[in-house]
């Protein structure tokens, strides 16, 4: 990071002009409070597919394994605090009247850091809700497979799989957000899981794109500005 002081200096300049800021952040943005990304070395994906665990056709097939190995990752975010990154991104929303945070992540670190909006695109592990009806309840934290009380079918976490639609409000106001402001952040994220991935993408005439990542992702090739390195030091010293 230290190779790159004018990009800092001309990021730094960028937010400090913005009215409206957006941060988009991925799995990446947790990554130094020790929680494995995706798709990275190590990441989740790494041993198990997600296809195998993290779609409906899974949990139908075995809600136990599903529902178990949850149960691990949230105590894994449990264990786990914000890290500088988060805490930087919380600076900014609490300096900067018109900041959004928009954020693939499930792990609730954000809100634990301090950032009060935190529009969660991929929903939470932090929230049970039925397979069955439409009842959602906060997470049961119990290890064995919860039950519905409403309609006693099966409680499954509080997430987005792959092939389930997005909530189309928190998605509408994301794609605003990531379209409607100066400096589009864009942290820790493969950019490759749709539809988040196109709110990175493209060119908005009057919008600056900065890229925070250890290693270039498809979101470069429209972007303004790459700041190479991970986003527990570089969003600090962008955001003192
Ligand atoms: C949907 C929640 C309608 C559960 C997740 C259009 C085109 C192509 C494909 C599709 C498309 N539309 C739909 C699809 C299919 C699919 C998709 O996008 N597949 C991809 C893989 C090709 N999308 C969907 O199914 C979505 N649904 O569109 O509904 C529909 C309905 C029916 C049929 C079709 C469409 C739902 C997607 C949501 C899936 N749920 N997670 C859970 O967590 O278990 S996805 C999962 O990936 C996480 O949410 C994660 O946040 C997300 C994105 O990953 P990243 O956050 O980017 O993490 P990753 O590991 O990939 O990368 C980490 C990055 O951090 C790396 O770049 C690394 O370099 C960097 N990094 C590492 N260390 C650091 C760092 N950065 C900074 N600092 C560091 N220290
Ligand atoms: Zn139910």
């Amino acid at each position: 990071m230290a190779h790159q002081p004018d990009l800092l200096v001309r990021a730094r300049r960028l937010i400090e002009g913005a009215s409206r800021i957006t941060a988009l952040t991925g799995a990446g943005v947790s990554a130094e409070s020790g929680i494995p990304t995706f798709r990275g070395a190590g990441g989740l994906w790494r041993n198990f597919r997600a296809e195998d665990l993290a779609t409906p056709q899974a949990f139908a097939r075995d809600p136990r394994l599903v529902w178990e190995w949850y149960h691990w990752r949230r105590g894994l975010c449990a264990a786990a605090q914000p890290n500088a990154g988060h805490l930087a991104l919380a600076r900014l929303e609490a300096a900067r009247p018109h900041f959004t945070l928009v954020t693939q992540n499930v792990d609730g670190l954000h809100a634990r850091a301090g950032s009060r909006c935190v529009l969660e695109l991929h929903g939470s592990l932090w929230r049970t809700k039925c397979s069955r009806c439409v009842a959602e309840w906060p997470d049961s934290a119990t290890e064995g497979l919860p039950v519905c009380a409403a309609c006693g079918g099966a409680g499954r976490p509080g997430v987005v799989w792959f092939g389930e639609s997005l909530d189309d409000a928190v998605l509408a106001a994301s794609a605003h957000a990531a379209r409607d402001c100066d400096v589009l952040l864009v942290v820790g994220t493969s950019s490759v899981v749709y539809p988040a991935a196109m709110l990175a993408r493209g060119r908005v005439p009057g919008r600056t794109v900065i890229v925070i990542n250890p290693e270039p992702t498809p979101a470069n090739e429209t972007a303004d500005l790459y700041l190479q390195g991970p986003s527990g030091e570089v969003l600090p010293a962008l955001i003192p």
